[in-house]
């Protein structure tokens, strides 16, 4: 039998977030980058998940050759601290030029704006020593959509990622797909359309996934049938689990917290999958709730990893012979009484 997996844990700065909503301010102070990185060292993380413009603020005041240098300079302070980079992903959601789309943006300009940031990012990965560039397309979609052809769409898409792909012979493309938010509906919704679209790029085993646990439960889906499926492709390359109390805003809840029988369930897809063997970390991408204390501020990624371990525990003895008997007797009744239970530590 193959050696249990040791996980190793990532977060990124935003993750610290400072409470704002959309009806009201920030509750708690802005901390700064050093607070966060040692905060990761405190919680015993090994990685953090990085923005273009989290690496390099400001980065598009910043000529090409300062933006590198900066990105050279903190991949020495994450080096000095043994935090690794696990990814950049370019922010291409704030910037005027992206306000009715980046890659997919009726104007070309402003197309070629979203891939020269994207190749930009790219050269910050190679700094920091990763190959993983992350894509969230959070603008690629409709609120109107006659304003957008979708199929010339696709074709767009296309040709952003191969130009990444161009752009340098070992990146590899994660696309995290969100069924909406901002977007009315978005163009890459699930896994299964992400990896549609990495077999139109002229380089299809470098496009691979990320899976979000809220994004999947927004989409309607189960995030651990997301896993299994992107797992039998071998491209679930990064994670970002959290969780979501039904379809309404994206909650970015601790893991587990709305629902534990659905977060034990991506444990066990991950752990039957072999997650991790090849590197990869488990991410959360959770936010502390608006009414945090700052003197709390730690606790939403403290308790979403001791979920997961729990949870890791749960799957690792869970009672295999008995749920394949009833399995074998389609004893499903009885099969989903002994997941209970299990979950309730009898
Ligand atoms: C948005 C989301 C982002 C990405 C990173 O819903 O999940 O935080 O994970 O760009
Ligand atoms: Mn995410």
């Amino acid at each position: 039998m193959a050696k249990p997996i040791e996980y190793r844990f990532c977060t990124g700065p935003w993750n610290f977030s400072e409470g704002r909503d959309p009806y009201g301010p920030e509750t708690r102070a802005a901390e700064s980058f050093d607070w966060k990185l040692a905060a990761l060292k405190k919680l015993g993380f090994d990685a953090m998940m990085f923005h273009d413009d989290d690496a390099v603020p400001d980065l598009e005041n910043k000529s090409a050759t300062e933006v590198l240098k900066e990105a050279k300079s903190l991949r020495k302070r994450l080096k000095s601290e043994g935090i690794a980079a696990e990814m950049v992903a370019p922010r291409l959601w704030f910037a005027p030029q992206t306000i009715d789309g980046a890659y997919t943006n009726n104007d070309k300009k402003l197309r070629r704006y979203a891939i020269d940031r994207s190749k930009q990012a790219i050269d910050i990965a190679n700094e920091l020593d990763t190959d993983l560039l992350v894509l969230w397309l959070a603008r690629e979609g409709s609120y109107i959509r006659e304003s957008k052809n979708a199929r010339r769409c696709v074709d767009y898409l296309v040709e952003a990622c191969d130009a990444m792909l161009a752009h340098d012979p070992n990146i590899r493309l994660a696309i995290e797909p969100k069924p909406n938010e901002p977007m009315d509906v978005a163009y890459i919704p699930t896994i299964g359309h992400a990896l549609a679209l990495a077999q139109l790029t002229h380089d299809p085993k470098r496009v691979g996934t990320l899976i979000e646990s809220a994004h999947a439960i927004l989409a309607g889906l189960d995030p651990a049938d997301e896993i299994d499926f992107a797992m039998a492709f071998d491209k679930l390359w990064s994670l970002h689990l959290n969780d979501q109390n039904g379809l309404k805003f994206d909650q970015d809840k601790p893991f587990g917290s709305a629902n534990l029988r659905v977060a034990f369930n991506q444990v066990r897809a991950l752990e039957r999958n072999g997650y991790g063997r090849r590197g990869e970390f488990v991410g959360f991408d959770v936010h502390p709730f608006r009414t945090t204390r700052p003197e709390h501020l730690l606790k939403h990624l403290d308790n979403s990893r001791r979920t997961f371990l729990r949870l890791v525990e749960k799957a690792r003895s869970f009672p295999e012979k008995s749920a394949q008997a009833l399995i074998a007797d389609r004893n499903y009744q009885d099969l989903d009484q002994l997941v209970l239970e299990h979950l309730m530590g009898k």
